[in-house]
């Protein structure tokens, strides 16, 4: 079936006892047992959900994948793709990327004895010299949050495999609509659905996707062993979600590119990073890898005076964190989403305090580049 198809069918049927077409939120916590040993295939709900597993189907499906595992945010995927690896171990992971999943590892797994390693990714050499005897996971974020670097994930997943090491990316930005990972041959992708694939800024969660039969029981048992699981309503907010994933992508990618093209011509935005751009370096690696740009853009307006002057004065775009959603966002990465890296690391990738971050929403592209036009203006 077609992407769309999927987007809209995979994972749900009418509700049998109803007729009910949208899968019905299954709020419970538990589920009556007819006798000892003896249930319908729902034990407990941290275990399993109806809505949950719909939605896990619909994904999987969407990415290319056969397990899907749903988690009460991107972090918490991400963390339980981090419980595969033990103390003693080796991590290799993009040097620039989302701001928390960097906390994540430097502050909190770190002290629990796990080793990391950050290198830019879009580099293969120094992905290959990072590695070690003990390294058990790649984990990447292509494009990266938000100096937008690109990787090439099919080169990277087989210098990995090689070793026996697996391979992570984080599809966030992109979605399974632009670029499927696991198709590349990564052996797992994680997303913040909070994000693209909710779409309408009402939610917070994470899903994780594979094809491996070893690494789907594995992660099965941690989500229920560690137990960060989302709810029945957001599950069923994100399978809203999906359905016009593909129609809202096409639409952000659009809008995106126009954005994008204009940033360029404006004497204010010193830098664009926008690999939708012929002159991004990583234009051509995106083109033969993805099918679209997406809706991510940072440019820089050369001083933290500049950057405040168009965050504040932008009336469609908001000043939020997040992204992803039907409505235009701006950011100021510095001191917002990657306010725990760093300032030096910070620096050395060009995430400077002059960077500005945009979240390009579904609105009519005239009125987003009216906005960003006047916003300019004022730095
Ligand atoms: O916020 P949460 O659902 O836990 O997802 C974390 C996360 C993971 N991966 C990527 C690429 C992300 O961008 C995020 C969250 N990012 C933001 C909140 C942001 O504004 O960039």
């Amino acid at each position: 079936m077609g992407f769309s198809t999927d987007a809209i069918h995979a994972g749900q049927r009418p509700d049998p006892s109803t007729g009910a077409i949208i899968v019905p939120i299954f709020q419970t916590s538990t589920y009556v047992q007819d006798g000892l040993g003896s249930h319908k295939g729902y034990e407990y709900a941290r275990t399993q959900n109806p809505t949950r597993g719909a939605l896990e189907a619909n994904v999987a499906a969407l990415e290319g994948g056969s397990h899907g595992l749903c988690f009460g945010s991107g972090l918490a995927a991400i963390s339980t793709i981090l419980h595969l690896v033990r103390a003693g171990e080796h991590v290799v992971a993009s040097n620039n990327m989302y701001g928390g999943t960097y906390r994540l590892m430097e502050k909190v797994l770190r002290d629990h004895g796990l080793r990391f390693d950050y290198v830019n990714t879009s580099d293969l050499e120094a992905v290959e010299r990072a590695f070690r005897p003990e390294t058990r996971l790649l984990f990447v974020e292509t494009p990266t949050n938000p100096m937008m670097l690109v990787s090439d994930l099919r080169a990277l997943a087989s210098l990995a495999s090689r070793r026996g090491i697996l391979t992570a990316v984080d599809n966030t930005f992109m979605t399974p609509f632009f670029q499927r990972p696991l198709e590349l041959g990564a052996d797992i992708v994680v997303h913040s659905s909070t994000k693209y694939l909710n779409g309408h800024s009402d939610m917070v969660g994470g899903v994780i996707v594979t094809r491996r039969d070893d690494l789907a029981e594995r992660l099965r048992f941690l989500q229920n062993a560690v137990g960060a699981v989302p709810g029945p309503f957001d599950c069923w907010l994100v399978l809203r979600g999906t359905k016009t994933l593909a129609l809202r992508m096409e639409r952000h990618d659009r809008n995106a590119r126009e954005i994008a093209a204009f940033l360029v011509r404006h004497p204010k935005a010193r830098r664009v990073y926008y690999p939708g751009l012929a002159d991004h370096p990583g234009h051509e690696l995106m083109k033969r890898q993805c099918s679209g740009f997406g809706g991510m853009i940072s440019f820089d307006v050369g001083s933290l005076a500049g950057a405040t002057a168009v965050l504040g004065s932008t009336r469609l775009f908001s000043l939020a964190e997040s992204l992803g959603g039907v409505e235009s966002l701006i950011s100021h990465p510095a001191t917002m989403t990657h306010a725990s890296v760093p300032a030096e690391d910070r620096l050395k990738m060009g995430l400077t305090d002059g960077l500005v971050r945009i979240s390009v929403g579904v609105e009519d592209v005239g009125d987003l580049v009216a906005d960003l036009d006047e916003a300019l203006g004022h730095v």
